[in-house]
């Protein structure tokens, strides 16, 4: 090659990488993912959900759950198990939060079991249920953590499912009463609360591919789950205000960055723009006040028929901040399939060039997507978190009790390192908390799926920090 085509195929690489974001980010060092990076303020956490970790399911007058109930049935649960027991953390919580204090952490953010609290839905309130939560807050402030608390991780009361479960009206006069009783018993100690954990997920995966408890399915039924849960949103939005005037009140959604197939297409752009509607924008938008995005998702707008009179003002509160969770990216394409949306997700294992780059959880690994969808939920100016982002990789627990994960630790270091570049470009993002603390019960997956940065010996019930733990600490200390 001569000297001018050189400079000239030099210039339009140098043009490339400067359009390009994420190019430039790779020529950030390790040392540039600093901790005061991020500034002094932004906190960083570990979350963690009821069911996945508390076990002890009948103890001390609980009730069941949708998930004690779904995963006892035949063919649900991958492995065959069930929630039990799961890390036994109702029995073990302060050696796990001892840990995690120990591990550098500002926050532990968990979630209350409905049925601890209520064992019946409604009504009855469970002092043992009340007393355990006090315990794990107490503790945790004691350690010098906050608690952050998600209200609904996808454990509805059984004897509710029974009547329609998210499906039935009614479900925002039980909802508000629990919401009522956690504000009133915690609020005087947790000052950080969260509505929903993934409201897409649960209604989702709950009602329309039935992939999740209470494993039904049906466009109708989810539409009606949408309206209600969105309601629901915010309605608890507003009872903690009433009774925390001092509370920072926010509301999860699982994000990802959606692209078309092929950009030069209409028709893969038309499915980006439907996908990116229902995955992102489904629950979010309601409470902002922009009503249902049924515009660009034709297929919902069987939704209307159920807003009743007076619901329009009640979608919206004025949330404090919201939280992202994000695994991975989406890329959308048109397809047949199914019949009314005629858009599809390209399966990731068609998008890597070897089944290395997918975690455990066959996602395809894509740290770039959570800038992009940090960049796009900012738009909405509204303060952020990052309230989970973490990924599943086969562990193995050597006889000296390490685990040298060292796919997981290169995962957190590529997802934060665009997480930084996207606050450094100005988002409005307060804080980061990991998915997950401890290996623990992966839904419809089982405990195959370890997402922890601790290692849990799910027989013996005894956790080994990984290596990407130490990472954390190390991390997390400068
Ligand atoms: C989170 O779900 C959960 O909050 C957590 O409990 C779980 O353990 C963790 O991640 C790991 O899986 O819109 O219906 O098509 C995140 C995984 C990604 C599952 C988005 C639902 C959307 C399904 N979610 N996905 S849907």
């Amino acid at each position: 090659m001569d000297r001018r085509s050189a400079l000239k195929l030099g210039g339009i690489i140098a043009l490339g990488l400067s359009l390009k974001p994420y190019r430039a980010l790779a020529q950030l060092s390790m040392e540039d993912l600093n901790k005061m990076k991020f500034g002094p303020d932004f906190l960083w956490g570990t979350a963690t959900a009821a069911t996945q970790i508390e076990g002890a399911w009948n103890e001390d007058g609980k009730g069941l759950s949708i998930w004690d109930t779904f995963a006892k049935k035949e063919g649900k649960i991958k492995d065959g198990s069930n929630v039990e027991v799961a890390c036994d953390f109702y029995h073990k919580y302060e050696e796990d939060i001892d840990l995690m204090a120990s591990l550098g952490f500002d926050v532990f953010r968990f979630s209350v079991a409905w049925t601890r609290i209520l064992p019946y839905g409604t009504q009855y309130v469970n002092q043992r249920g009340i007393d355990f939560y006090n315990r794990v807050i107490d503790y945790t402030l004691a350690k010098g953590m906050q608690p952050w608390l998600t209200l609904y991780h996808w454990d509805l009361p059984q004897l509710l499912q029974d009547k329609g479960g998210w499906a039935n009206r009614e479900v925002i006069s039980w909802f508000s009463e629990y919401v009522e009783v956690c504000a009133k018993h915690f609020g005087d100690r947790v000052k950080n609360w969260m509505v929903f954990n993934e409201p897409m997920a649960f209604t989702g995966l709950g009602y329309l591919s039935g992939m999740h408890a209470p494993g039904e399915r049906g466009l109708n039924k989810f539409l009606k789950t949408v309206h209600y849960v969105s309601l629901c949103q915010a309605e608890g939005g507003r009872i903690l205000r009433k009774n925390i005037p001092d509370a920072n009140i926010g509301t999860t959604f699982s994000v990802t960055a959606v692209e078309a197939k092929d950009p030069s297409k209409k028709k893969h752009v038309i499915a980006a723009r439907k996908a990116d509607a229902m995955f992102n924008r489904l629950f979010i938008e309601p409470s902002l006040g922009m009503g249902y995005p049924i515009e660009d998702l034709p297929i919902i707008k069987g939704i209307e028929k159920f807003i009743e009179e007076g619901d329009k003002e009640k979608l919206a509160f004025k949330f404090d901040f919201i939280g992202l969770q994000n695994y991975f990216r989406t890329v959308a394409k048109f397809s047949l399939w199914p019949p009314f949306m005629w858009a599809n997700v390209v399966k990731a294992e068609k998008l890597v060039k070897d089944k290395s780059e997918l975690t455990a959880m066959g996602w395809e690994v894509s740290p770039k997507g959570i800038y992009d969808i940090i960049k796009q939920f900012d738009k909405y100016g509204v303060p952020m978190y990052i309230t989970e982002n973490g990924a599943a990789f086969e562990d193995h627990l050597n006889a000296d009790g390490s685990v040298h994960d060292v796919k997981r630790v290169q995962f957190f270091k590529d997802y934060l390192k665009n997480v930084l570049q996207a606050k450094e470009e100005g988002a409005d993002l307060r804080g980061y908390f990991l998915w997950t603390f401890m290996d623990n019960f992966e839904w419809a997956e089982g405990y195959e799926p370890r997402f922890g940065i601790v290692y849990n010996d799910f027989n013996t019930q005894r956790r080994y920090v990984k290596d990407s733990g130490l990472w954390w600490q190390n991390f997390l200390k400068n």
